[in-house]
């Protein structure tokens, strides 16, 4: 009888704090290889281009297609994808990062050639207090060789998530099934920090062709993608921004998070109750 009390309350306490994890949350299971291979990125959180097939023409180089984001304490791992599959002027897009500082990171990277590939040299780090990037708050944290602890790996063989649209919208003999894709490893000292038990970071996927502070061309929407450490298990989940911003200050006040409030009073009747059973207990013996 005690036995099986205990047991249920086990199972209640482990109710309790999944509950107070955010919907939607996928735990990613291993890790990515920067290796120019993409397997390792299959059931990722990642966006498609909710814009569909071919929404971005003017060029048609700077039409992105999905974005994905993995997270663990090593860093942060980012599969950035284009359309295209070859090129014949180089193309830069960038995902722009809301880190754990505060601050705004964009890690632009240029695929170029044919078949498309993201060279070493075509990563390039920076950093701003606004997150539109204008010129007076915006500076480069490295490029190149120089973004030390970076790992780069591409290749144009990620499958098309909008396979079988016209070949005559893309670029490369393959480009209506497959798109080039660059796999991007980063130090989370190079962009903020790693969030603290508690608090997210927040990604956007977008492509900028006259340079990583000019006009936004094709993005992936609003949304964005968030990561979030759970006492050290880094989850990520599609959300909004003002969900972010919430949460973020939610996790320098977090007595305001309703579901932390509800967590918390779920718990509080838990630990009662337990004390209550053990006074019995002690009363009993
Ligand atoms: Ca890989
Ligand atoms: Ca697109
Ligand atoms: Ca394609």
């Amino acid at each position: 009888m005690k036995f099986s009390i205990k047991k249920l309350q086990i199972v209640f306490l482990i109710t309790c704090l999944l509950a107070l994890l955010p919907a939607g949350t996928i735990f990613a299971q291993g890790g990515i290889a920067i290796d120019g291979v993409f397997t390792d990125w299959a059931g990722m959180t990642g966006m498609v281009d909710p814009g569909g097939a071919d929404d971005e023409t003017d060029p048609a180089s700077a039409d992105i297609t999905e974005y994905r984001i993995y997270a663990d304490a090593s860093g942060v791992y980012l599969l950035m994808v284009w359309d295209d599959t070859q090129f014949q002027q180089d193309s830069g897009a960038g995902i722009t990062m809301r880190g754990a500082d505060g601050v705004y990171y964009r890690i632009y990277a240029i695929a170029t050639g044919n078949p498309g590939t993201v060279p070493q040299s075509g990563i390039q780090v920076y950093q701003s207090t606004d997150p539109a990037f204008p010129p007076q708050t915006t500076s480069q944290v490295c490029t190149g060789a120089a973004c030390s602890g970076v790992t780069v790996g591409s290749g144009a063989s990620w499958v098309d998530p909008f396979a079988g649209h016209p070949a005559g919208n893309c670029l490369g003999t393959n480009c209506s099934t497959l798109d080039t894709a660059g796999e991007f490893g980063l130090p989370w000292s190079l962009v903020g920090g790693a969030p603290a038990p508690g608090e997210t970071v927040f990604f956007q996927y977008g492509s900028y062709p006259n340079g990583p502070g000019a006009a936004l061309k094709d993005n992936t929407g609003s949304n964005g993608i968030t990561v979030r450490n759970n006492n050290g298990v880094f989850s990520s989940y599609i959300s909004t921004p003002t969900a972010v911003t919430l949460s973020s200050l939610q996790a320098t006040a977090a007595g305001s998070n309703p579901a932390v409030i509800a967590g918390s009073l779920v718990l509080g009747v838990f630990l009662a109750a337990l004390l209550y059973e053990r006074k019995l207990q002690v009363k009993f013996e």
